[in-house]
């Protein structure tokens, strides 16, 4: 037990850039999940100069650079000024020295550092240059701005050759986008007779899906910051238009108030740290603005916040940016973008994922590594609360649902231990319990990544793809919302995918338009197969398996109308 509770830490950690004295660097399954500047390891960067640290060869420098940014950046950041991890600029590395970095690349360090030479991860050789790599200049990706941005943006079909109304006979508002992450790909699938109607290629290890308030136009987003523009009225839906709004991404949304439907898209980067503004319909990048400034806490400046999640306010002409190593929530007005007006809002450092309170007003968002939520008043655009949490909570966009004593609840699930944490979200009915965490369940175990219910279910489900017990992780725990106190079933995904080889994971549940069924990914290597089990809600029984060989590596799943209006 003590065993898993360490692995545990050590996979939260790896996903939140924490650390820990008893962690070990994240093997396995786990491993992949870790942050990475991965996209950026074959960026054109310039060897800077030389002296007085060791010298490297052209060849060498690649190299050191590539595992850099396969192995490091997540956590130390692109120019090593710190991000969750320590600095490593070289007034510090040099005075270090070569053997202590040797060291520290070895065995790892009590703060967290991953033992990557004792693991195996890094041959003696490999952690020799990495020591010799860290005590020359960090080289520094390009920037991306507007001259780079309009060289990568195509519009393949332009608007007026695009259909004047819907021209196939596919169900929308119950469609499903999936993404197949490994193969840069998303599946559309139809939600009522479960076919595929139609693989899209996007960009590289693609990873969320998004879709605009008349539904027509659904946005997607790579790990590489390649976004496309799906058009789901064609005959049979393609990309219309595509861009590159950076070098690594991950977020990606659109204007939803009334009035500006369709209107604006936003992306935000990791590399560079910024957010653009597109026009909805074309993707043209229409403004840039960098996340570069001071964290919200020591008020110190930090060169590279990136931006995590973004949702677009229901109240407002605003899009909520989630600023992770300032730990910013920025409200950006969109309602006249040349003159843009930011609300700037503290809350806490390593922003993440977040959503919405069922009444859409509060926005809910994870500053993981400090094990905290905060509130924001979407309304009067005001903090409302940080909320502590368990260990490294990871919400997804959350869940709502209604306790039976503490009314209204939004619920997330953590990284680092087993619980859900259930925050009351009534003001007016249960002001005592607004904004407090008013109970928690106990799930499965640690690495919990997505959890889900629907208004009109009392099933909670709680998924564990990173726990290390392959059991946990090919299960899902179910909650009854009307009766808290009993324990969870525990349903055997894996098995009811039929799935033997691998070590697949089940992750991501999402409900369909009517509530009624829920969709489950079964996460398999992308040379072996996976799935997705489509569950009757009501029984808690097997309804379908979707297998198809296209089906590479399926991971997140959005249901159009779900996904559009924040139903969760
Ligand atoms: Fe995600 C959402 C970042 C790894 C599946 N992920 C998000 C969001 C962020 C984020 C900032 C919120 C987007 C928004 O709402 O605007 N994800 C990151 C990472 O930095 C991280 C930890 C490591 C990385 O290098 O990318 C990471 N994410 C993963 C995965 O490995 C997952 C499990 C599988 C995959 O497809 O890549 C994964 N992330 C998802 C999904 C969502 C998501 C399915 C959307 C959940 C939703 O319900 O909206």
């Amino acid at each position: 037990m003590k065993g898993v509770v360490v692995i545990m830490a050590a996979l939260a950690a790896a996903w939140a850039g924490t650390a820990r004295a008893e962690d070990k660097p994240a093997h396995g399954a786990g491993a992949q999940y870790e942050t990475s500047g991965d996209v950026l390891k074959g960026a054109n960067m310039q060897q800077p100069g030389k002296e007085p640290a060791p010298v490297l060869s052209v060849a060498e420098f690649d190299k050191a650079k590539q595992i850099y940014f396969e192995r490091c950046a997540g956590c130390h950041g692109v120019l090593r000024k710190g991000a969750t991890g320590k600095p490593l600029t070289t007034d510090i590395t040099r005075e270090r020295g070569f053997d202590a970095l040797k060291a520290f690349i070895t065995y790892g360090s009590a703060a967290g550092m991953p033992n990557w030479g004792t693991s195996g991860q890094l041959s003696e050789a490999e952690v020799d240059l990495m020591a010799k790599y860290l005590m020359n200049e960090p080289p520094q990706p390009p920037e991306f701005g507007m001259d780079q941005m309009m060289a990568t943006w195509k519009v393949l079909i332009p608007e007026d050759k695009r259909p004047k109304k819907k021209m196939n006979k596919l169900v929308l508002d119950n469609l499903f986008s999936v993404t197949l992450r490994d193969a840069g790909e998303i599946a559309l699938i139809d939600g009522d007779s479960k076919e595929i109607v139609s693989i899209i290629k996007t960009g590289y290890a693609v990873h969320i899906s998004r879709i605009s308030a008349s539904g027509r136009y659904l946005y997607v987003i790579g790990r590489d910051a390649k976004i496309n523009l799906i058009d789901l009225w064609m005959e049979k839906p393609e990309t219309v238009a595509e861009i590159k709004v950076g070098m690594e991404a991950r977020s990606v949304e659109t204007s939803k108030f009334k009035g500006f439907e369709d209107k604006y898209a936003i992306a935000g980067a990791y590399w560079p740290p910024q957010y653009t503004i597109m026009d909805g319909n074309t993707l043209e990048p229409k403004k840039i603005v960098s996340t570069r400034g001071m964290t919200s806490d020591k008020q110190e400046y930090h060169p590279e916040p990136r931006v995590a999640s973004i949702v677009a306010s229901h109240f407002k002409p605003e899009f909520l940016v989630n600023v992770k190593e300032t730990g910013q929530i920025l409200l950006v007005d969109y309602s006249d973008i040349k003159n843009l007006k930011v609300t700037t809002i503290e809350a806490e450092r390593f922003l993440h994922d977040g959503g919405f309170d069922s009444t859409k007003r509060y926005f809910l968002v994870a500053a993981n590594a400090r094990n905290k939520i905060a509130v924001v008043d979407t309304k009067d655009d005001k903090l409302v609360k940080l909320v502590d949490v368990g260990a490294t909570p990871h919400p997804g966009r959350g869940t709502n649902f209604v306790h039976p004593k503490f009314g209204p609840v939004w619920a997330t699930g953590h990284l680092g231990d087993e619980t859900i944490a259930m925050i009351g979200t009534d003001p007016k009915n249960h002001p005592k319990e607004a904004w407090t965490k008013v109970g928690s369940l106990t799930g499965q175990g640690g690495g919990s990544l997505f959890l889900k219910t629907h208004p009109k279910s009392k099933n909670l489900w709680v998924d564990t793809p990173l726990n290390p017990d392959a059991d946990v992780a090919g299960s899902i725990a179910v909650f009854d919302t009307t009766n808290l106190d009993k324990p969870a079933e525990v349903l055997p995904i894996v098995k009811w995918a039929g799935i033997t080889d691998g070590a697949p994971r089940v992750v991501q549940p999402e409900y369909n338009k009517a509530g009624d069924e829920v969709w489950i990914s079964v996460w398999n290597a992308k040379d072996k197969v996976s799935a997705i089990v489509v569950i009757d809600d009501k029984t808690r029984k097997l309804k379908s398996v979707i297998r198809d060989p296209r089906l590479i590596t399926p991971t997140g799943k959005f249901n159009i109308t779900n996904t559009l209006h924040d139903v969760y």
